[in-house]
């Protein structure tokens, strides 16, 4: 059992009221599941036929295979592939809404912008289409029919996003391993037939699958998410907002949004702006918006909305009894929120058709009424202000000054101020020099089975002090952003001396008076494809393999299956992905070694588990200089 249930000071601060509100959290509902099942969490359980559910005793002593024959091996290795593939079709599944929204904005059938032309001419460009004599509209329809196309490819041509995208030399190596996707629909649904009982029974061959599928998150999912969502909102810029519980205000209609796309909660920051004059004469001073989990992040990126918390307070953000209404999209939504909500006046509200949840108003969201459902919400919230139970509200006094927004774009843009000519050159020379001993990504979640936060902010803050430039996406961005190590405080206070001369550079090149952050906050979950961009263009500048590369990626708090995709993602770009929490595949002592070992040989990259975070900070660390020093850089 861990010792602490959080790191987060809010988080620390409304326990106790949750408890003496009668509120059961998400860490009561923990405990409650202990212990937890051994062979679920060894990965060698399998229901994927009615004969089950077997289990392999990892003892030896009872059965070493199921009832229809299958090994340890296969079980574990069929499991992974299917949660894998799970993460995958969740972003897919979201990019293709955005793809739609993009060809109804280009038609003009429904209210929402086409707000970055230059991204859109990049795009189109890099996709072979000829930008001359088109406009925006003829341009994004261009685009969407190449996104399209890739979902109804019945050839066994490559999905075309990712050959545009992705490193060349990577592109090399997934085609002599017969992994490089097709139509990502189709490859799902392979991986799910793949799957089944009766099917494929060789290890090696579902770890390969996996891999597979971690392309078509890469590709399908998470990048044509970001250039979809970028072209339709903007590209994100520098922005300088708070994060925390403490953002919320006491006389404000505070009004959450929580989830992952933007489709809605672009619309929501829209309408709590027109709708202000409503609140105040509801008595209150204004609408104040801020966002958990990803939903948060990319308001934040494109709008400067405040970060509320990450996924395991979500719940304690109604415990507060300052928030009027909770809009949710799709993903991480803990379905406790209604019952939470029920011991305050929170309204909780879904919009979504495949996200429905028992005792919480469903407001149905379209592209169409987007509008119409968006100034609904924000009404139900200035209506809930008026029961809020003024006894009830605690906000905890907790939240810290953040610098978001760098998109790769908004890098490049800071770097140009110093070379114009050759943006890249100033990063690179200073990675060469050793200014910047590398860069790690730190990505998703929280995990129940781990301090809140806690291996996040060690494992950064290890890496800071030792040159490494971090750059954060989803609620690892949120962890560090709450804990300081999203401004120029953080730089001085964290930072290596290398790293801090670059920071402060940098930062005055941005025009500020002090450094940039020791961790550049890029985004969403599906923003790690700006993480997969930056390394692809430092690996094309270089003329390198990104596998070669002083760049790692670390998810220390993993829980979601899109995590489990993202990190295999990371495998295939070459990179040593370190999990802080362990993936349910040790019940295959094969299977881990092949995972965390073997892997390498053939990709490139491997999985990297270690659950402390200082010494997973020393093995990032070791992996750096390892390849700081094959490159012949100092170390
Ligand atoms: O997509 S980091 S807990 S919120 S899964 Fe979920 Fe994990 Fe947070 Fe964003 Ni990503
Ligand atoms: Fe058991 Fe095989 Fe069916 Fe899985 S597929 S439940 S191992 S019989």
């Amino acid at each position: 059992m861990k010792s602490a249930k959080s790191i987060d000071p809010a988080v620390i601060e409304l326990l106790p009221k949750a408890s003496l509100d009668g509120v059961e959290t998400v860490w009561d509902r923990y405990e409650a599941q202990q212990p937890q099942c051994g062979f679920g969490s060894l990965g060698v359980c399998c229901r994927h036929c009615v004969q089950g559910p077997c289990r392999i005793d990892p003892f030896g002593n009872g059965p070493n295979k199921g009832i229809c024959g299958a090994s340890a091996e296969t079980i574990v290795t069929r499991n992974l592939l299917r949660q894998v593939a799970g993460g995958a079709a969740a972003h897919v599944d979201h990019a293709y809404e955005a793809v739609e929204a993009l060809e109804s904005a280009a038609k003009g059938t429904i209210n929402y912008p086409i707000a970055d032309e230059m991204k859109l001419k990049q795009l189109a460009q890099g996709l072979g289409i000829d930008v001359s004599d088109k406009d925006k509209q003829e341009l994004a329809l261009k685009i969407v029919e190449v996104a399209y196309s890739d979902l109804a490819n019945h050839e066994n041509k490559p999905v075309q996003w990712l050959m545009a995208h992705a490193p060349r030399e990577r592109i090399g190596v997934w085609k002599n391993l017969g992994i490089l996707p097709r139509n990502p629909d189709r490859e799902i649904r392979e991986a799910m037939h793949q799957t089944t009982m009766g099917m494929d029974a060789d290890p090696v061959n579902l770890v390969l699958a996996t891999a597979k599928q971690g392309l078509v998150d890469g590709y399908s999912g998470l990048k044509l998410a970001t250039d979809m969502q970028d072209i339709l909102f903007g590209t994100p810029t520098p922005v300088i907002t708070e994060a925390n519980l403490g953002v919320l205000k006491e006389d404000f209609v505070n009004l959450v949004v929580h989830g992952h796309v933007p489709l809605l909660s672009e619309k929501i920051v829209y309408w709590s702006k027109k709708l202000q004059a409503e609140a105040i004469a509801a008595g209150a001073k204004g609408i104040q918006v801020a966002g958990i989990c990803c939903s948060g992040n990319e308001v934040l990126m494109r709008n400067g909305i405040p970060l509320a918390t990450n996924f395991l307070a979500q719940e304690l953000a109604i415990v507060t009894g300052a928030v009027d209404a909770m809009v949710v999209d799709v993903q991480c939504i803990m379905p406790s929120l209604a019952q939470v909500a029920s011991c305050y006046h929170t309204e909780i509200i879904t919009t979504m058709p495949i996200v429905k949840i028992p005792g919480a108003s469903h407001i149905p969201f379209t592209l169409e009424n987007a509008d119409q459902a968006a100034q609904e919400i924000v009404r139900r919230a200035i209506t809930a202000y008026s029961r809020r139970d003024k006894e009830k509200v605690k906000i905890p006094n907790h939240k810290c000054k953040i610098m978001a927004g760098f998109s790769v774009e908004a890098i490049i843009g800071i770097l140009k101020r110093i070379d114009p000519e050759d943006p890249l050159k100033p990063l690179v020379d200073n990675m060469v020099k050793g200014n910047i001993l590398g860069v790690v990504g730190t990505v998703g979640c929280n995990n129940i089975k781990v301090t809140q936060d806690l291996i996040h902010v060690e494992l950064v803050k290890e890496l800071v002090k030792n040159n490494v430039l971090v750059v954060a996406t989803g609620c690892s961005a949120h962890a560090l952003a709450k804990a300081g190590l999203m401004n120029s405080e953080g730089t001085e206070k964290y930072a290596g001396e290398g790293l801090k001369t670059v920071l402060t550079a940098l930062g005055q090149a941005a025009g500020l008076s002090a450094p940039l952050p020791p961790v550049l906050h890029m985004g969403s979950c599906v923003d790690n494809s700006r993480i997969g961009d930056l390394v692809t263009a430092i690996a094309a500048y270089l003329k390198t393999d990104s596998a070669a590369l002083p760049v790692a990626a670390s998810a220390p708090e993993l829980q979601h299956e899109k995590a489990l995709s993202i990190g295999t993602w990371a495998v295939t770009l070459g990179l040593t992905t370190h999990l802080g929490v362990v993936p349910p595949v040790l019940g295959s002592k094969m299977v881990t070694e092949l995972l965390t070992k073997g892997l390498s040989d053939v990709i490139g990259g491997k999985f990297y588990v270690e659950t402390d975070p200082l010494k997973a900070a020393e093995g990032l660390l070791e992996d750096i200089r390892a390849k700081r020093k094959k490159l012949g850089l100092p170390c």
